[in-house]
Order: C-alpha cells, then structure tokens, then sequence
C-alpha cells in the first residue's frame, strides 16, 4: 500500500514495517501456541503488483512457521489476472501457505475446518458468507468461517447484493454449526453482533488516520474450546503495529498555543513511525503564523511526516497592533507595511492572503537582516 504524503525513505520503511509484522507473526504463534493463522482477505493491494512484493511477503509469511491460510478478497480477487495464480506466486509459495480458493471447507486437521467465501471479482453479486455455509459436510467439527466484506450491522446497504448478513451467520453460530467467523475489510478492529464469535481483526499495521480507522495494529488470538462440545471460544487482543497515524485538532489563538503544540509533538514517541496531521483553527497574527509554519517544518524533519491538514485548517491570520513598528522601516516601506496591514485586515480573501504572506516575508527578511 503507497501513502501519497510518505515522502522519500519514509515509505520504504512503512513498506517494511508491513511486512515486518507480518514475518513477527511466527514469534507470537510459538508463543501463544496457535495452531494456525487466517488472513481473511485483501492479503495484497491488488493483483497488479512489483514482482519484489509478491516475493518478500511471501518470504514473511514463509518465517511464520504455522499454517496460513490467505483468502482472496476484493483488492485481490480470484479473477483471471489474480496475484494467487500467477507463475511467482505458484512457484515462490511456501509449503505452510494455503490459498482459500473455493467456496467451502477445507481440512485443517481431523475435526477441524476452514469454512472459505472468496471472492471471484470485484463485484460479487450475492452474499459469498451465506453461500459458503450452504451444504456443509453433516460431521461434527469445530468450524472457522473466513469471509470478507461488509456486514449489514454495520453498513447497511440495500444496493449492495455482496453484503454479508449477519442474521445467518449468528444462525449458524447459535446451531452449531460454525463457531467462530473471522472477518476481513475493516481495517479497524471491530467486534461483530453480541455472539462474542464474529469479528474483524483489522489490519495489523495501520493504513490510514485515526477518524476513518481508530483501531488498527493488531492481531486477534482466537482460541476455541476442543473438548466442551458448545466449543466457547475466547479472543484476545494482541497489538503488533508499530505505527501511527493521527491527526491534532487544536485551537490556535497566539503563542501560547504554539508553544504546547511543540511540547506536545516534542513528547510524542517513536516519531520516525509516527504521521501527525495537524487540524488548526483559530487566528493568528503575521509573525506567530510563521513561527508555526517553522515549527512544523522543523519537528516534520523528526516524523514520518508532519504537515496542516490543509482542508481541515480554519486558521486567520491578522497583523496584530503594533506587529511591524519596531522593524526599523522608514520612508515609503512604512507606507507599503501600512498598506499590505489594511489589505491583509480587509474581506477580500484572496487580497488578504496575498498580503499576509508578504507581511510573513517581510518579518523574515527583517528578522534576518537584524
Ligand atoms: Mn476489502
């Protein structure tokens, strides 16, 4: 996954640190003595992708130790030009991965299955969940259903035919014959229904800003009860993400609040796997705006990245009394300052963006010159 705003070696090391948590995932098996691992879909971007990808996640995976099992989802569908049947894939594919890839059970071991609803393409048009618990073998076993998609819980959505309806599933749950629905999409781990059995575990890493996914970073360790023939089924958060993206919504209203801005970037850990988007609001005068615009241009050095969330900023900027009468201008300049404060103070947006920016040059080239 590319983030348009990682700029130089920060993406490569976001690319890395997604694979990274991905290789890690061995050690947390081994700890927690899963037997094995579901990654129930969009397990790539898309089908279309750098040779180097495929290899080096498959090499991550391959380090896992445990079975893993990969369901095909919308970003990486079953399709003709799928990623899962290509020459790379079929040649580099490491004995302990298994691609989810038909509609049905697959054996993990006796008296325990994988129940797979991949996707085929983009747009499926029935709810591939439902379809998969259709015809299931009348044999008892502990059952793992692996779906992706929306659930219409959460999105309902009547024009969308592929959505996942969690009346059947619970259905399911409560006769037993699955026990436990491991869902992809969200990149937000979410808990499904009040069964306590469906979840998203969301991304392990995060991809994208804390309004749209506040939960990312984790993986979920389900365990299921073998012998108790209800097999009750505990899950339990593990967090494995290392990065993080969040946005600061701040009132900015003079130096004061600049100053905590810093302190509070300054306090913030692990800044090199940290993107902060600044959302500001408030009014400024000429000279505390450019000490802001130096502050984070300063701290961005420090952070993955670090910049205003531009269309979210409702940040005035009006010459304070008195903000350029000690410059040591005389003559005409003390005109034009005079002239470019009434402009930057009038209701014309455009004039008065233009002027602040000139009042902010000027106080640079002044200061500089002093
Ligand atoms: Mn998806």
């Amino acid at each position: 996954m590319t983030r348009h705003f990682l700029a130089g070696e920060a993406q490569p090391r976001y690319s890395a640190a997604r694979r990274d948590v991905v290789a890690g995932l061995g050690a947390l098996a081994a700890q927690t003595g899963a037997e094995f691992i579901v990654v129930s879909g969009d397990v790539f971007e898309s089908n279309q992708l750098d040779a180097s990808v495929v290899s080096k996640s498959l090499e991550a995976i391959r380090g896992i130790g445990v079975p893993v099992y990969l369901l095909p989802g919308n970003h990486d569908p079953l399709d003709a030009a799928s990623v899962y049947t290509s020459g790379l894939f079929s040649a580099e594919r490491p004995d302990n991965v298994t691609v989810l890839d038909r509609s049905g059970v697959f054996e993990v071991r006796p008296g325990l299955q994988i129940v797979a609803a991949p996707w085929r393409s983009k747009r499926p048009t029935a709810d591939l969940a439902a379809a998969a618990l259709a015809g299931l073998p009348d044999e008892p076993a502990v059952r793992i259903l692996v779906a992706h998609g929306g659930v219409d819980r959460l999105d309902p959505d009547p024009n969308n035919p592929a959505l996942i309806r969690l009346g059947p599933l619970e259905d399911a749950l409560s006769r037993g014959d699955i026990h436990y629905v491991a869902l992809g999409d969200k990149h937000s781990r979410t808990r499904v229904g009040d069964s306590g059995r469906v979840w998203y575990s969301g991304a392990p890493e995060v991809t994208n800003f804390d309004d749209i996914e506040p939960d990312p970073g984790h993986v979920l360790l389900v365990d299921v009860d073998d012998d108790d023939p209800a097999h009750p089924v505990a899950v339990t958060n593990h967090r494995v993400g290392s990065w993080r993206f969040i946005t600061l919504r701040r009132e900015m209203d003079g130096v004061r609040d600049i100053t905590d801005l810093g302190i509070e970037l300054d306090n913030l850990a692990d800044k090199e796997r940290t993107v902060v988007r600044l959302e500001l609001t408030g009014t400024l005068g000429v000279s505390e705006r450019a000490d802001l615009d130096d502050l984070v241009y300063r701290r961005g050095r420090l952070f993955a990245w670090l910049d205003l969330w531009d269309t979210h900023c409702d940040l005035a900027v009006l010459p304070a009394d008195g903000e350029f009468s000690d410059l040591g201008f005389g003559g005409f300049a003390v005109d034009a300052v005079d002239e470019l404060v009434a402009t930057a103070r009038s209701g014309d947006p455009a004039a008065a963006h233009t002027a602040q920016g000139a009042l902010a040059l000027l106080l640079r080239l002044a200061k500089g010159a002093a």
